[in-house]
């Protein structure tokens, strides 16, 4: 259930809560695709990262280890020993981006998996079956995540048919409830706003799925190609005919400036591989902006990445340590920036969260919108 506590503008401030746990939010769900956080942070790790919610992929998960083994461990809160809430995505989105010769018809997508070649189909039903399987908080639906630009005709086509699929899914997910050896006979189901960059697709899909009632809703498609111009003004497009009551996801954003630009617009829940790819090739983001600590200038730097940070790794490590770490291949050093980037991002969503309790929200929208993103 999602409480609205507070608004500035259309910023919301709300909470969460779910079986396993509330959310505060706007609130950054931390990515562990294949159940693991990439870079050797363990779901053990997120406590002192001030993570809420972990986020896993149906895609990877069924093709390896498989759905069925994960629930034989007890779901995936067992299997990875993460107690918290945890999102899984519907596999809408990887289906796309990852695998081989895919064909979409009205029942699902025939693909071939990416990893052994192997011909698999996902429908709404089996999306629901397998997530249902993960046992997880909660279940995204499966779409259709179009490229931009495509075009418009295509995108009208393909948003009917995200519905249709959208109605199929919750008529499984109820079902899947109500069966006696479910994990979780309370898992959510949060629908998906498509319609490229159309407004009036956008918003057309938006209203006819903010009909049926679900537990959330998430705007998908963006962060694909288009301006981050596009992007807001989509946002805003769709936001004013989103249920109040309930959470709101943008899927797969982004830069700490763009996380900013959508909680101004009223978004409450992101998630993003951004601080984890970029950890890996030791970007790091701090409150002055960006930094490649691969970069001479750190050879001999005493400070921490952040004078302004106190993650596990600012606290203990200098960027000179961090940068040799690179440079000899120590598997030490992505950890240790993953750390901090995960840190950062939780840090980024509760210095918002504290800006909107206090009434001071747009003071640092205007403070950060230009510095989070700069290269330093
Ligand atoms: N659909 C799903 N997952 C997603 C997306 C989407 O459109 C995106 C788009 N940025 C990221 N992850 N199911
Ligand atoms: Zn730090």
């Amino acid at each position: 259930m999602y409480q609205l506590l507070k608004k500035e503008g259309a910023a919301r401030r709300g909470q969460f809560d779910t079986p396993h746990g509330s959310v505060q939010t706007p609130a950054f769900m931390n990515v562990a695709t294949a159940g693991a956080i990439k870079g050797a942070v363990s779901a053990h790790d997120l406590a002192d990262l001030k993570c809420q919610v972990m986020l896993c992929n149906t895609y990877h998960l069924h093709l390896r280890p498989g759905d069925k083994l994960v629930h034989d461990f007890g779901g995936l809160h067992s299997f990875t020993g993460w107690q918290g809430p945890i999102l899984t995505d519907s596999g809408g989105f990887q289906v796309f981006s990852l695998s081989k010769l895919r064909k979409i018809k009205e029942e699902g997508v025939h693909f071939s998996s990416h990893i052994d070649g192997r011909k698999i189909f996902m429908g709404p039903e089996e999306s629901m079956q397998i997530q249902s399987h993960l046992g997880s908080t909660i279940a995204m639906a499966f779409d259709e995540c179009i490229e931009n630009p495509s075009p418009y005709d295509y995108v009208a086509d393909s948003c009917a048919r995200t519905v249709r699929w959208l109605k199929r899914c919750r008529q499984e997910m109820t079902r899947l409830n109500g069966l006696p050896d479910t994990l979780n006979p309370q898992q959510m189901l949060f629908g998906i706003n498509q319609g490229g960059t159309f407004d009036d697709l956008r918003v057309a899909h938006m209203q006819e799925i903010a009909e049926l009632d679900l537990d959330g809703y998430a705007i998908g498609g963006l962060a694909v190609g288009e301006p981050a111009e596009d992007m807001y003004r989509i946002i805003g497009a769709v936001e004013t005919f989103m249920p109040v009551n309930k959470p709101r996801y943008l899927m797969g954003v982004g830069t700490p400036v763009n996380i900013l630009e959508a909680v101004h617009r009223g978004v409450d829940l992101f998630d993003c591989v951004m601080p984890t790819r970029n950890g890996r090739h030791a970007h790091v983001f701090t409150w002055e902006g960006i930094r490649n600590l691969l970069n001479e200038k750190y050879q001999l730097d005493h400070a921490p990445i952040d004078e302004h940070c106190d993650c596990p790794t600012c606290r203990r490590y200098s960027r000179a340590y961090l940068r040799h770490l690179f440079k000899s291949g120590e598997m030490l050093a992505m950890r240790l920036c993953v750390m901090h980037n995960l840190y950062f991002y939780n840090t980024l969503l509760e210095r918002i969260r504290a800006a909107l309790d206090e009434g001071q929200f747009e003071a640092f929208y205007q403070t950060h919108r230009l510095v989070l993103d700069k290269r330093i």
